[in-house]
């Protein structure tokens, strides 16, 4: 739960604001991209004579294209001239990619409100609504809507309710708390549109996408450490027409061999493998395991590249039969 002061005093930051910018991270998952639409719609409503732009470093991916406003996202903003920024489900100023160019607006000088749900939010902003309780920062803003009394339109609450779903998996995940339930409740009585949402997000993949799955399926095999591994080459992509992002979710179905300690996917890409590694177990820490290849991440999702390209081999064994 966020405190109800510091959600006053960011009503009272925008209120005093003429041009409100909304940020969210780049390569915006649905998310970054349901609160980003969803607050601008919100704040529309609350002050309609104020100018609101919304911005996101890159494009929505495809799937998203179907919520209200996407074609209103600006990529290449003239930042000059803003009073008030928020920026959504950004743990850190560097995520947005835009700290490297602008970090004037990453300091506490500038009127920021900063919207998240990440344990590790760096809370860089003037105000910061961080609840790392929260499963999404859909959920968030759904919180602060509600206590500020601004009404939740159907369009509004589609966009939320996407986040909500796509940061919890479809309610599959570990985070999908009795509040992600409640948050859910609340937003299909605001009128969300759950369905149109299940079939853009969850039931549409393109036929690359399938493609390169199936070439993923088609080559796992299982390690003595108790891993599900696949590898997909330079080749494989060229083949199939899929784009590295493509990948995204692939390893989920590894994930569900019963009986392993962890998923692995290696891919080759621009001279490097990159591997992604998931677990299901609480025994099992994959950051470790990607950190002896210098990467890192969170103890069940991790990840590492390393210069270099796939050589499959084969293990064969000679056994004695009777
Ligand atoms: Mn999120």
């Amino acid at each position: 739960m966020l405190n109800l002061h510091d959600i006053r005093n960011s009503a009272d930051l925008l209120s005093r604001a003429e041009r409100i910018l909304v940020f969210c991270h780049a390569n915006p998952d649905g998310d970054a991209i349901g609160a980003l639409l969803g607050i601008r719609l919100l704040l529309e409503a609350a002050y309609p004579d104020k100018h609101i732009l919304v911005l996101c470093k890159d494009s929505a991916p495809d799937t998203l294209l179907f919520l209200p406003g996407t074609e209103r996202i600006a990529h290449d903003p003239h930042l000059r001239n803003t009073d008030a920024v928020v920026f959504v489900d950004s743990a850190e100023p560097k995520l947005t990619g835009l700290y490297e160019t602008h970090s004037e607006l990453f300091t506490k000088d500038v009127s920021s409100i900063n919207i998240d749900h990440h344990p590790t939010n760096a809370q860089f902003a003037r105000i910061n609504l961080v609840d790392p309780a929260a499963a999404s920062a859909c959920e968030i803003v759904a919180e602060i809507a509600d206590a500020l009394s601004w009404n939740i339109t159907p369009d509004i609450a589609t966009c939320l309710l996407t986040g909500v779903y796509t940061d919890t998996g479809g309610l599959l995940h570990s985070n999908t708390s009795v509040q992600v339930y409640r948050t859910v409740a609340r937003l299909l009585r605001a009128g969300a549109r759950q369905q149109e949402i299940i079939k853009h997000v969850f039931r549409t993949a393109k036929p690359s996408t399938l493609k390169l799955w199936g070439r993923v399926l088609e080559k796992i095999s299982l390690t003595e450490e108790g891993g599900a591994v696949s590898a997909v080459t330079k080749g494989d992509f060229a083949a199939t027409g899929a784009h590295y992002s493509e990948l995204t979710g692939a390893i989920d179905y590894l994930n569900a061999v019963p009986g392993m300690r962890f998923s692995m996917i290696l891919s080759e890409r621009d001279g490097k493998v990159k591997g992604s590694i998931r677990t299901l177990r609480d025994d099992v820490d994959v950051a470790e395991m990607a950190g002896k290849f210098d990467g890192g991440g969170h103890k069940k999702a991790a990840g590492f590249a390393l210069p270099g390209k796939l050589k499959s081999e084969v293990r064969w064994k000679v056994v004695n039969e009777e």
